[in-house]
């Protein structure tokens, strides 16, 4: 008799090298993604020497850069991380908007995969409370979830 296959990417140490692409505006919180981010990446067996941190100005620069690094086919996988935080203006809409399409978008185009730490909040207190705080840390989570897709690759193509 046959059975299914089930498929799914483990937590085990990823081959290949790995980008964090992370944006300097609201860099107090970024910066806190970016511990969170490395420190999942090292726990998972990652070498320091095998991590990259491209830094852009904003978020919505971030999907051009995550896809000019995946274009070199240096990084096996890129993580993406800031922080946006929602003002008076349609300003929000669209960089939120924009970084995360835009990151989809290059994933899509370039077959590496890259996982969205990048927060949109309603306020500081929000964005706070998931770099780190109370509410976790979504670099840890966005690298987690990195080093589960790169595997998950990798089996899908074995
Ligand atoms: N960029 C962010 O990453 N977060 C923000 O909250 C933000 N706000 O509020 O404006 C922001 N704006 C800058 C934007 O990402 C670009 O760098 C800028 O528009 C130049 O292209």
């Amino acid at each position: 008799m046959t059975t299914s296959r089930e498929i799914v990417g483990d937590l085990m140490t990823p081959k290949g090298n790995i980008a964090i692409v992370a944006s300097r505006f609201n860099d107090f919180m970024v910066d806190k993604l970016i511990d969170g981010a490395k420190d999942a990446l090292l726990r998972h067996g990652v070498k320091e020497e095998n991590i990259d941190l491209i830094k852009v100005p904003g978020g919505y620069e971030i999907p051009l850069a995550a896809q000019a690094a995946a274009k070199t086919g240096r990084y096996s996988g890129i993580i993406t991380l800031g922080v946006v935080i929602r003002g008076d203006t349609a300003h929000f809409d669209y960089v939120a908007g924009g970084c995360a399409q835009g990151v989809m978008q290059a994933q899509l185009k370039t077959d590496i995969p890259m996982t969205l730490g990048v927060l949109t909040t309603e306020n500081m207190e929000q964005a706070i409370a998931r770099s780190g705080s109370t509410a976790g840390n979504k670099g840890f989570e966005a690298a987690t979830a990195l080093i589960e897709m790169m595997n998950l690759l990798r089996k899908i193509h074995d």
